[in-house]
């Protein structure tokens, strides 16, 4: 029992060190409102993770049902298309994440009782919110970074839902704020509007300075 908690203890994260899960909620998953293909595949491995880290933040996309980012609320739209929300280009989605409803709950399969905090964004319909950070017009601020830095956090790993959206905007948003940014890719799914969309973002996001890589490498990572 003594060895096997040295073992645990041995590949624990440094204490600067967050795990940013972004929004793994039932709506992006398979059967959820806008699901992300093979979206469930991380939850497995997430569970794994959770373990390695003593500070576990979730981001949770928690919208009013009058959301401008529903092409439900534009008569004559349909999802996937593009319209100006109040100035900003904005892709119209599905009906999905609405405060207090099942498809923006957490599955059960994940031990939430290890989470620090929760993170709610997407709450103004004027405006989408795809970073854990900022809405999308960059105003609107969660205090996410604020909360890491008086944890002491310098350095996060970001895993969730999905890849070329909000996982890759939360991402940017850490690596602009000065956090050494990490993406555990066998950890995120993309949406996949246009096939090579999960692509694209990895490589913007490399190209800003965000190290990607796999689940089964964080042990030199500690
Ligand atoms: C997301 C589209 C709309 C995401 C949220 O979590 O990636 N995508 N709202
Ligand atoms: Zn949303």
């Amino acid at each position: 029992w003594l060895l096997l908690q040295k073992i645990v203890k041995m590949i624990k994260m440094r204490s600067d060190t967050a795990l940013l899960l972004v929004d793994v909620q039932h709506d992006f998953l398979p059967g959820g409102a806008l699901a992300v293909p093979q979206g469930d595949e991380i939850l497995p491995i997430i569970a794994g993770l959770q373990p390695m880290f003593d500070c576990i933040i979730a981001t949770q996309d928690w919208h009013p049902a009058h959301h401008g980012s529903f092409a439900a609320n534009h008569p004559g739209t349909q999802p996937g298309q593009q319209i100006q929300l109040e100035g900003l280009s904005q892709i119209l989605w599905p009906i999905h994440c609405v405060q207090g409803t099942p498809g923006a709950d957490f599955p059960t399969t994940l031990d939430r009782s290890r989470w620090n905090a929760i993170f709610q964004k997407g709450k103004n319909p004027l405006v989408d919110s795809y970073s854990g950070f900022f809405d999308n017009a960059r105003r609107g601020d969660t205090g996410l970074g604020d909360y890491l830095k008086q944890q002491g956090i310098r350095r996060v790993f970001v895993a969730g839902l999905a890849l070329d959206y909000c996982v890759k905007f939360t991402a940017m948003d850490a690596v602009s704020l000065g956090f050494e940014t990490l993406l555990l890719t066998d950890a995120t799914r993309a949406v996949n509007l246009q096939p090579e969309d999960g692509q694209r973002a990895l490589e913007e996001m490399k190209a800003a300075g965000i190290h990607c890589l796999e689940s089964k490498d964080l042990p030199h990572y500690v």
